[in-house]
């Protein structure tokens, strides 16, 4: 079995990559069959990329330093997998706002170019890993999979176009490709510039924590671990051409999930910086998840409380890991 895993070096990608090599969170062991797996990891390393999330070196681990829009480059690399995992994407919301460009290149054009290549090259399988924000927002209830598509960030519109485009390879050329949603992640090695590690490295670093407008946004969250094992999942089972909502995380506002993470640092609401809102704020993301607990007995099992402690507790011990990461993001954050 061999896989090619599109952005294996960002915070979900390199979950799933470390997974299929050494098993996942919490002794919870690697994917069933795929203990054997041969990985190829391409990934651009932009600011959101790390090398030093995947091991250094590895008997069944080929990284390839390397873009998805490059087509050349996906026609010499894909003959010979048998599926690809596509979670390479611009993924933070705020970069679209201040500029677009990125995210339509990689996640449309990129997405395209992937998709192209792997009908080109025989390629069995494909999973698109997209999200919840393509839906929009939603004031009460749950969003299923034949929720009409709402996007309203640059960024989950970019992704609604690439869900499209993955849809249309199974309608028009039979691509074997699925596609699954799922609502926010937390967990290690994700970017300091998302709520979660940007709260509790600021808090580390003796620095306040800037909350967006009112503060009373709700996102669902779920574990790093859970995701990547709907994903696989998916992979295993999902049927072609069909969407896969991954929810069932714990749903918070940010106001919240900021008091969770002041007491998991020890620190006081004074610590709370109340600054000007996101544009085009989203207020609320929830997913009905039937579909995958029902067709691939999907079932989150990291408790969020030990999850995010966990989570607090890796960054605390790895301040090596997110100094670098967080030194260019400073001055946006500020
Ligand atoms: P991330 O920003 O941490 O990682 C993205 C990775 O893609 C990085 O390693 C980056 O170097 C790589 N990349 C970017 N452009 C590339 C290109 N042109 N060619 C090759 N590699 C490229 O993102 P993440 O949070 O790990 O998200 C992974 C996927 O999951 C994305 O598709 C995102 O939309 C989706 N998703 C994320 C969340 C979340 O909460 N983080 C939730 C649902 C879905
Ligand atoms: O400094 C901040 N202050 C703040 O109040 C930041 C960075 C965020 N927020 C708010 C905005 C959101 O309501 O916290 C919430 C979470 O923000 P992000 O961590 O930026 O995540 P979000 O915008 O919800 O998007 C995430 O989940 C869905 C991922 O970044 C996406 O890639 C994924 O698709």
């Amino acid at each position: 079995m061999r896989i090619l895993v599109t952005g294996g070096a960002g915070f979900i990608g390199s979950h799933y990559v470390r997974t299929l090599l050494a098993g996942g969170y919490e002794g919870l062991g690697g994917y069933e069959g795929y203990t054997d797996a041969r990985v190829t990891v391409v990934d651009k390393l932009t600011y959101a990329g790390n090398r030093a999330n995947l091991p250094a070196s590895h008997p069944r681990l080929d990284f390839v330093h390397g873009d998805i829009t490059d087509r050349a480059l996906l026609l010499d690399l894909l003959p010979g997998h048998d599926a690809v995992v596509h979670f390479a994407a611009e993924s933070h919301v705020d970069r679209s706002v201040e500029s677009a460009a990125a995210f339509v290149h990689t996640n449309v054009g990129g997405t395209q170019t992937l998709l192209d290549a792997a009908l080109a090259t025989g390629v069995r399988r494909v999973v698109h890993v997209s999200t919840d924000e393509v839906y929009g927002s939603i004031e009460r209830g749950a969003w299923t999979e034949e929720w009409p598509l709402l996007p309203n960030s640059p960024y989950a519109a970019s992704k609604a176009a690439s869900d499209l485009i993955a849809r249309s390879y199974w309608r028009t050329h039979g691509l074997d490709v699925s596609i699954t949603r799922c609502s926010n992640n937390y967990g290690p090695y994700q970017h300091p510039e998302k709520l979660i590690p940007l709260f509790v490295t600021n808090l580390l670093e003796g620095e306040g924590v800037p909350l967006y407008g009112d503060g009373t946004n709700v996102r669902e969250w779920l574990h790093v671990d859970d995701h990547c094992r709907a994903i696989q999942l998916v992979l295993t089972g999902g049927r072609a051409g069909e969407i896969y909502n991954v929810g069932g995380g714990n749903e918070l506002t940010n106001r919240q999930m900021t008091q969770r993470i002041l007491d998991l640092c020890g620190a006081e609401w004074s610590s709370v910086r109340h600054v000007a809102d996101r544009k085009g704020h989203d207020l609320r993301y929830a997913l009905d998840e039937t579909k995958i607990r029902e067709e691939l007995g999907y079932e989150p099992r990291v408790s969020f409380a030990q999850g995010l402690a966990d989570t607090v507790a890796w960054y605390r011990d790895n301040p090596g890991w997110w100094k670098a990461a967080k030194h260019g993001a400073e001055e946006r954050t500020a």
